[in-house]
Parts: structure tokens; C-alpha cells; sequence
């Protein structure tokens, strides 16, 4: 989500991106017209990606950006109106122009440099405007190249208070399309990390020939190994490529280093191992550690990189979630909601896709036959380290309900969060905005209804208190939700994701279906009303699905009729994955009807994988879980940007995901993503400015980038990493 913007100081934020070292085939001479590089300088409707300084109120008026700047600041950088993001090169001129009139005749900065340390310059010029718009052109060589420049008019310093308004902003220059020249890589696509000895093998290799190819695979000695020929396949919708198949499933010796040739191109290297998931199941759930709330995390269990101070417990400059009150207005009251997860990059804690990761998990825990010891503060603790993390969630959303002889009581609070976006590269024990709890929704009172019934069920063997407290919950929001049935979360905001739904006879559904599992009572059973279906799967928002999902952990529950239509639904659902995933050049269970894909694609990969691996185990039928587990080949490397989506897994991981903490990109003090840390991946829809910059005119399957500002595409969640936690624990169990 918007990641903007920014406390009086630029963040403390240095990025060398070398544009062209990653670049083929680069142009040698600007392009004529100059490429623009300002997004939105003309202010027709909106102000983003535009941002102002938090002294600083921006809005756009009559087509035109006006700021009011405030009296008393003491450097020019602590009034700002900017722009990041803005993709320089070295040795190149730039022309910034742009329209500036202020109420009264002042000056101040224009600037365009890199957004951190060392803070190359390319125009750094005083400006002086008066009472009329006036234009003002400005051009200078680039010392540096790097992809994130900042433009910023500040003006900072003033001793009177007055209005600053821009228009018509524009940069041009430099040598490279907006966007640069995307290079993938080696065509020959593998799963980066690799295979299961029993699992299938394939690849996918991008060609415009029609007839069958060679291929061998080498070991890590070039040695040749296997042979065979490619299966022709033609053009994949979604990715705009023209591929071929390659299926080595006749190999199946374990070894490391392995590659695919294809003539000259050569794959990524890649393992065959039978612990294959092993680790990338533990980092996967240790990603919940690494974001909890409340909590110092140490370096006896993640290494002194990604060790940090308890983030929000009340100790300056955090305002803590010890005692959060109500967004003004909306009640009078405060709660202490300490604990939990942070929800992604950002600092907020939503209950709704915050239940659904704790579910989950809980999921997974039932799923598994073994434990998996995690590195976590409750590791020796006689209960499954699994149940320990989803603990500290739940402990929270169990915090979000309004308290009896509250109005709303038994209701659940929408979310908690920052009340205006913090600044990116910012430690959770660093924010020092006040934060606060938003009003409650039918949503968020079902989704607690579902998960503490969850959490009574598989809790009452391990720890009864939790089981108990759960369930009493879960029932008195279920009768909060009856008789408020249609309490709607608002959409936008600011300061944290909205997390909207209109629609919540899903929640109904799927909370029946949970609290049924627990208690074996007719009058929940009685308001299922919904079933899996393939077109929805499930999500955040839509959790229609999980009430199939639900019953399947509770067969003794059905009469034997019942449970066999449950699991012919389920068959059905996992057919039309399984026919997604063959009909594509990419094998992927995910295939939007509409050809685009959604922010989180990757979630929908392994979520239907997840009912792919479900309906393995209730009908025993290999091909579901061969298709599970070629799911995982699409994350780890083997789609149309040859890009593995986990951060420390394969070649050509992402890394540079968007998260607050794990920063390193924008500034060296902080640490890179945990391991095990999946990207929201390729996203249509190119809501960030970074992804607008830079990735316009993509295929949906190429509508990624491992930058951290592009929170739309390369941004982490907890209900992404639940689901490649479920899905690798499968994959290691199999
Ligand atoms: O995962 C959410 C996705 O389904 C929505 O389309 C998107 C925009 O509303 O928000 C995503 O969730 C983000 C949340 O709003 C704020 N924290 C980061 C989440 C992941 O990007």
C-alpha cells in the first residue's frame, strides 16, 4: 500500500540500483522526443505519486498541486513536495521544467537527486516565484545512475506560513524507455530450487520454433545425464510467450547443481533432493516470527541481521498498541491490542486476512503428520511450535473485540493501524505516529467467529484455557454478527489497507461451517451456505470456499452422504485447477478468467494448489498432488520472468521486497527479506508508481518487479507466507 510519506526528514535511505548493469542491449543514443519521467505532473485529478512532508499539507486544486507550507521549519528538507522513483543515468542531461506560484513572492529549492546517501546531485537550484504562475526550466548532467532519484521542491525554512502550487512538472533525459530493457534471463524455466525424486519434472522453455527440440540435463560435472525432446506447446496467453515442454521425469536421481540445456541456453541450476522443502518449510513459518508485534525479536533465533527491538509497546517514540483508542469519533474507549502480526510491509494489523493466516496455519498443523521445530522463543514449550506462532496471533484478534457494555460488544475491530503512512526503511519500534483501532465490521466479527472456533477445535488437546477462551468467543461474536449482520469496513483510507468487503454471506458461511466443526451443533450446520467453487477459491475476501475447507477436517461430523458430495466438490474444484495448470505453458493452478491477474497472484497459486493437495489426500488420486506440486515449480522460478518469489531460494530471487524493516535495498543499516519471504507477485493491475514506471504494457504474467517500492506487485503478507507455509509443508511431506 501506498508507502507515503514521510516524517519531516528524508528517511535516511541510499540505493546504488545499477540501471544498466542488468540491461541488454541498451540504446546508445536519447530518444527523440526526450523520454518524460515525471508521472503525474499535470494534476488533472489526482496527487499521486506526488507526496508532501507530514509538516506539510498537499492537495490538488483547480488542476494545479498546492502545498501549504509551514512557518518555523528549520531546513529547506523539512517542507517537501516530491516524487520518487525517478530512474537517472549517468553522464546524461536532464531538463526539469514546471509552472510555481506562491500567495506570496518566496523562494525556495528544487531538487533532483538521489532519494539517499551519498545524495548524487543533478539540479539543485534556488527558485524564486511570485504571486502569478511562472515557468522555470532547469538542465543538468546526472553524476549517478541509479533508479531512484527523487524530485523535491523543498521549502523548509520559512518564516512565514504560506501557499506553494506547482504545475506542469516535467523531467527528461537519459538513454533508457521508461522501464529499461527487461532481461529474464536463460528461456530454458525450471524450479529454481528444484525437484522431488517422486514428484514431476518439468520446464518450460521460450521459443518461437514449432518443431520438438533437444534437450539434456546436465550434473554440476556438465556430465550428461538424461536426453530428450521437447513437447511444442505455442503461444501462453498470459504471459505473451511462445513456449515448448520439456518433462525429465525420467531422471530421478538425487544430486545437486543439475541444468537444463536447450542448444546454447542453459537453465538455472537446480537441486533433486528428497528434503527437497525441508528448510524453505521452516523459513516459511519462521516469517511469522521475524513480523510479530510486541515482541523483541533476538538474534538467537534469527541471526544478528534480522534481530529488532519489540515493536509497539508503549516505549517512545512509539505511542504503542498498549492503550489504542478509537479513531476519533467513532467510540470512547481504548483497547489494549497489543501483539500480533504485522500484516506486510507496513505496520498496520487487519483482522480479516490476520484470521485467515492464523487459519492457515491451524490448517497446516492438522494437515501435518510431523512437527517442525522452529526457531521461536516458545521452541521448548511441550506444545507444536506451529500452534505456538498461530498463538500469538490469535492472543490479539482475541484483543480486537469490543468489550461487553460497550455499544457494538462482541463485535470485532476492523483493524489497527498508523494514522497516515509511514516513511519507508522504518524499524517497527521507530514509528512514531499515533495509531488507531478502526470500527467494528460484520467481517472481522465472523472471520474471529472462524477462527476461534478453529482454535477451540485444535487447541483443546494442547492448551485448554486458549481452546476455551476461543470458543466463547468465537460464539458471542457469532451472535454479534447476527444481529449486526451488515456492518461494512470502508474502502480507501489512509494509513493502512482497507481490507473492504460488501459482501460477507461468505463469513457467514464459513464461520458456521467452524464454530459446526467445534460444537457439532444442527443450527450452525444449518447456515452453511456456501461451497467451494473454482472461480472464487478463496481469499481474504472471499471465504465462501473454506466452509467445504472446514468440513473436510471433520468427516466424523457428516453422515457418509454428505461427506461423499463434499468430497466430489472438492474433486470438481481440484479438476479445474488441474486443467488450468496443464492448459498453460507456465504450469500454474491460477488462471484468471479475465486475463488479468489480481494484486497477491501468487497467494491464488497457492491457495488452489492447497485444494489441489486437499483433494490429493481425500480421493488419493496422484494427479492432484503431482499438480500441487508442480504449483510450487510457477513460485520458485519456472514462469515467465524466471523469477523464484522467495527470498534466499533459487538463483534469481526476490529480494528486494517492500517492508519497512526489511529495507536493505533503500537503506544498508537494515536487513534484506527473511528467508522464506514470498513476493505478492505478478500483478495487472499496476497500482504503484514504481510498477507504473516502470512495468506499463506487461503481459499479466510479467506484471512483476523485485523493487522495493512496488508495494503492489513485491509486497510480502502474512496471508501470502500462511499460504506458502501450508503448501511447502505438504511439499516436504509427500
Ligand atoms: O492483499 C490485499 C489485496 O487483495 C488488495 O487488492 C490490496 C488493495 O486493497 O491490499 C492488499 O493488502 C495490503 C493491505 O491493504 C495493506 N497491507 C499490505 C497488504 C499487502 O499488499
Amino acid at each position: 500500500m501506498p508507502s507515503a510519506r514521510r516524517s519531516a526528514l528524508i528517511a535516511g535511505s541510499a540505493a546504488l540500483t545499477v540501471l544498466a548493469a542488468t540491461l541488454i542491449g541498451t540504446p546508445a543514443t536519447a530518444a527523440d522526443p526526450p523520454y518524460e519521467r515525471i508521472l503525474n505532473g499535470t494534476f488533472d485529478t489526482e496527487r499521486e505519486p506526488w507526496w508532501s512532508s507530514s509538516t506539510t499539507p498537499s492537495a490538488v486544486t483547480d488542476g494545479r498541486l498546492c502545498a501549504q507550507i509551514p512557518a518555523g521549519t528549520a531546513n529547506p528538507w523539512d517542507s517537501m513536495i516530491g516524487q520518487d522513483d525517478v530512474p537517472l543515468e549517468q553522464g546524461q542531461p536532464y531538463t526539469l521544467k514546471f509552472d510555481a506560484s506562491a500567495s506570496k513572492p518566496i523562494q525556495f529549492k528544487a531538487v533532483l537527486q538521489q532519494q539517499g546517501p551519498p545524495y548524487g546531485t543533478v539540479i539543485g537550484q534556488t527558485v524564486t516565484a511570485g504571486t502569478t504562475m511562472q515557468s522555470f526550466s532547469f538542465t543538468n548532467n546526472s553524476p549517478v545512475t541509479d533508479t531512484h532519484g527523487q524530485m523535491s521542491f523543498q521549502a523548509g525554512g520559512a518564516a512565514e506560513a504560506y501557499t506553494l502550487c506547482l504545475d506542469n512538472i516535467s523531467i527528461t533525459g537519459g538513454i533508457l524507455p521508461p522501464g529499461g530493457i527487461r532481461d529474464f534471463g536463460s528461456p530454458v524455466r525450471v524450479n529454481q530450487l528444484g525437484y522431488l525424486p517422486g514428484g514431476p519434472h518439468r520446464a518450460t522453455y521460450v521459443t518461437t520454433a514449432t518443431t520438438p527440440l533437444d534437450w539434456k540435463l546436465v550434473d554440476s560435472g556438465n556430465k550428461t545425464v538424461a536426453v530428450g525432446k521437447t513437447t511444442p506447446y505455442g503461444p501462453d496467453a498470459l504471459s505473451g510467450d511462445s513456449v515448448q515442454l520439456i518433462d525429465f521425469g525420467s531422471f530421478r536421481t538425487t544430486g545437486t547443481g543439475f541444468r537444463l540445456v536447450v542448444g546454447e541456453d542453459v537453465s538455472e541450476p537446480f537441486d533433486i533432493a528428497k528434503n527437497l522443502y525441508s528448510a524453505l518449510r521452516q523459513d516459511s513459518l519462521e516469517y511469522f516470527y521475524n513480523n510479530r508485534s510486541g515482541i523483541p525479536i533476538e538474534a538467537k533465533y534469527v541471526g544478528d541481521a534480522w534481530a529488532r527491538a519489540a515493536g509497539h509497546v508503549g516505549v517512545a517514540p512509539n505511542k504503542g498498541d498498549t492503550s489504542v483508542p478509537c479513531v476519533p469519533g467513532s467510540c470512547d474507549y481504548s483497547l489494549d491490542v497489543r501483539g500480533g502480526w504485522y500484516d506486510a510491509g507496513d505496520h498496520g494489523k487487519y483482522v480479516v486476512n490476520g484470521a485467515l493466516a492464523a487459519w492457515q496455519l491451524l490448517d497446516l498443523y492438522e494437515e501435518s503428520d510431523r512437527n517442525v521445530s522452529l526457531k521461536i522463543p516458545e521452541n521448548a514449550n511441550r506444545v507444536p511450535d506451529v500452534l505456538d506462532e498461530a498463538k500469538w496471533q490469535i492472543d490479539f484478534l482475541l484483543r480486537m473485540q469490543v468489550p461487553a457494555g460497550q455499544p457494538l460488544a462482541g463485535m470485532v475491530h476492523h483493524k489497527i493501524h498508523d494514522e497516515a503512512w509511514t516513511g519507508m526503511a522504518l524499524a517497527p519500534a521507530a514509528d512514531p505516529q499515533q495509531r488507531y483501532l478502526y470500527p467494528p465490521s460484520t467481517a472481522a466479527t465472523l472471520n474471529l467467529a472462524a477462527i476461534g472456533a478453529r482454535c477451540a477445535r485444535v487447541y483443546a488437546r494442547w492448551d485448554h484455557a486458549l481452546a476455551a477462551r476461543c470458543l466463547s468467543a468465537a460464539q458471542t461474536a457469532w451472535k454479534a454478527a447476527e444481529l449486526h449482520p451488515a456492518i461494512y469496513a470502508p474502502t480507501g483510507g489512509v494509513g493502512g489497507g482497507a481490507y473492504d468487503d460488501v459482501k460477507v454471506t461468505d463469513e457467514f458461511s464459513w464461520a458456521a461451517a467452524e464454530l459446526f466443526a467445534a460444537t457439532g451443533k444442527a443450527s450452525y450446520k444449518r447456515r452453511i451456505s456456501t461451497v467451494l467453487k473454482a472461480a472464487d477459491g478463496f481469499s481474504w475476501q472471499e471465504t465462501g470456499g473454506l466452509a467445504d475447507l472446514a468440513l473436510a477436517r471433520v468427516p466424523w461430523r457428516l453422515p457418509a452422504v454428505e461427506r461423499i458430495h463434499l468430497i466430489r466438490r472438492i474433486a470438481t474444484v481440484a479438476d479445474s485447477y488441474l486443467a488450468d495448470l496443464r492448459s498453460q505453458g507456465y504450469a500454474n493452478p491460477y488462471k484468471p478468467a479475465n486475463g488479468h491477474y489480481v494484486w497477491g497472484s501468487n497467494s491464488g497459486t497457492a491457495n488452489n494448489a492447497m485444494i489441489l493437495a486437499i483433494a490429493a489426500d481425500l480421493t488419493g488420486r496422484p494427479s492432484y498432488r503431482s499438480a500441487a506440486l508442480e504449483s510450487l515449480d510457477y513460485l520458485l522460478g519456472r514462469n515467465a520472468i524466471n523469477q523464484s518469489y522467495v527470498t534466499g531460494y533459487g538463483e534469481r530471487d526476490s529480494h528486494n521486497q517492500h517492508h519497512r524493516f526489511w529495507s536493505h535495498s533503500l537503506n544498508p543499516a537494515y536487513p534484506s527479506p527473511y528467508p522464506g519471504s514470498l513476493a505478492g507477485g505478478a500483478n495487472s493491475g499496476l497500482q504503484d508508481p514504481v510498477a507504473q514506471r516502470n512495468l506499463v504494457g506487461c503481459a499479466p504474467a510479467k506484471c512483476y518487479i523485485d523493487e522495493i517500492g512496488s508495494y503492489s506487485t513485491n509486497e510480502v503478507a502474512v496471508n501470502w507466507n500462511s499460504a506458502l507455509a501450508w503448501l511447502t509443508t505438504y511439499a516436504d511431506e509427500v
